[in-house]
């Protein structure tokens, strides 16, 4: 692994270690609530956000691992000051993924995604167009977790491994090689009270799986909602399911909820890498060309067999209403 992508996976850990720290603090620490600032999405941001945020800005500014990085938090990309060394990778974050879990000391998480800036820009500053690049070109990507245990799922391109951190030690240990996901499986996790706005192939899906042993799946299936991507697509890593966070009907002006740089992209190798499978419903989610730093997509990723089935629900629809 190049020098500076390891460097700079270490300062992610180590930040993810302090942002575990600091989600652990809660109420102890004044760090619960929101904020009356509202970030680039018009979302309300919680203290955490913001906290998260500056810690992985901080942590990697001066490190001379990276050229710029951006964030859910920020509206536009932030170029490493002249006064520090600037290296060759670009570092893309969602620093609290759940956000809205916080509050209620459930499941939250960061997501990360590297980038490598492109060689045209080696020569002047990147740009956020620089940003803009295909998630199958991501050379890393990753989330930590902060649950019951603090978790960190990483991927460069050759598998997907898990570290635990001790509390105690304050180290990473090694404890989940080799993440994989199995092919098939009778779970499904997806905001249900969305139902009525999802589109038909969304709505064939899940009541087909609703229906259960008496339908035309013939089994029964099991739900989670988490509300936080992090927490859902860890149980799918540990042991299979289907997550979707599907376009809906409210919104005709956007193509999902989540963000394709900062969730879907690093999500979607990771999910790749162990197995599975990730599309917006006709798209692999690594093929999506971005137009927008903080575009949203449509999101169906996990266990092989069941994306591959609601993606072929989606092209049937498609095929059938033009
Ligand atoms: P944030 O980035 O604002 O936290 O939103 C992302 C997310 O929390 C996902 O992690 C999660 O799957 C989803 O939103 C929850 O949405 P809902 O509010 O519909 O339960």
């Amino acid at each position: 692994m190049p020098a500076q992508l390891r460097l700079l996976i270490e300062v992610v850990a180590r930040a993810c270690k302090l942002i575990s720290h600091t989600v652990g603090k809660g109420a102890l620490d004044n760090l619960l609530g929101q904020l009356d600032i509202e970030n680039v999405q018009g979302e309300i941001q919680k203290k955490l956000d913001v906290i998260s945020n500056d810690i992985l800005l901080e942590a990697n500014e001066w490190g001379g691992h990276l050229a710029a990085l951006a964030s859910e938090e920020m509206e536009t990309i932030h170029l490493i000051p002249h006064r520090y060394p600037k290296g060759e990778y670009q570092l893309v974050y969602d620093p609290i993924d759940g956000s809205s879990n916080i509050d209620v000391n459930g499941i939250v998480g960061t997501i990360f995604s590297v980038l490598r800036a492109p060689e045209e820009a080696s020569g002047r500053e990147v740009t956020e167009q620089d940003f803009l690049q295909l998630g199958r070109n991501q050379v890393a990507a990753g989330y930590a977790i902060y649950g019951p245990q603090t978790v960190l799922v990483l991927t460069v391109g050759t598998g997907v491994f898990g570290v635990t951190l001790d509390r105690e030690m304050g180290s990473w240990m090694l404890t989940h090689e080799r993440m994989s996901i199995p092919v098939s499986t009778r779970e499904f996790a997806i905001n249900m009270s969305n139902a009525r706005h999802w589109a038909p192939p969304v709505q064939r899906y899940i009541n087909e799986c609703l229906v259960g042993q008496t339908g035309p799946r013939g089994v029964d299936f099991n739900m989670r909602w988490m509300a936080s991507m992090v927490g859902d697509v860890h149980s799918n890593l540990t042991r299979g399911g289907v997550f979707l966070y599907p376009w809906d009907a409210r919104h005709t002006d956007r193509a999902g909820k989540l963000r394709l740089m900062y969730e879907a992209n690093p999500i979607g190798m990771l999910v790749e890498q162990a197995g599975g499978a990730a599309t917006d419903g006709l798209r692999r989610i690594l093929d999506i060309t971005p137009t927008g730093l903080h575009q949203r997509v449509g999101v169906i990723l996990g266990s092989r067999e069941e994306v591959e089935r609601i993606t072929c629900y989606h092209r049937e629809d498609t095929a059938s209403t033009g």
